[in-house]
């Protein structure tokens, strides 16, 4: 009995090492956390984003890190978050300011980025499904 629970457990602990291989070497892991990052530069001037809020595209699960800056000329105050992802409002930015924010995007939807001080300030952001 005690032999059978341990091939049991032998097995059990097979099948854990074979996934995590998998996940270490399977062709998905550029999906993972080790997967290359994506670099996303967003410029806020004129009360816009990058001049005229664009929608982003981006693919399931691709790691993305945005870099935000306040270029305003006058001293406006900006500030920056992704509706629903977990970027919330920091504290406002002034201008020259810069803000870095790492994300690693969903199986799908869309989402809104937007200024946290000025409504209409902000674009759409959308993952497609493969
Ligand atoms: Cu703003």
């Amino acid at each position: 009995m005690t032999k059978r629970i341990w091939t049991w457990i032998g097995a059990a602990l097979a099948v854990v090492v074979g996934v995590g291989a998998l996940a270490v070497a399977g062709p998905w892991r550029d999906r993972g956390d080790t997967g290359p990052v994506r670099t996303v530069v967003l410029s806020m001037k004129d009360y816009t984003f990058n001049g005229k809020n664009p929608t982003l595209s981006f693919q399931p699960g691709e790691r993305v890190h945005f870099i935000v800056s306040n270029d305003e000329d006058s001293r406006v105050l900006h500030n920056f978050r992704v509706v629903g992802m977990n970027v919330e409002c920091g504290p406002p930015m002034i201008p020259g300011e810069k803000r870095e924010v790492s994300v690693t995007m969903p199986r799908s939807g869309e989402f809104a980025y937007t200024c946290c001080t000025h409504p209409g300030m902000g674009g759409k952001l959308v993952v497609t499904g493969r």
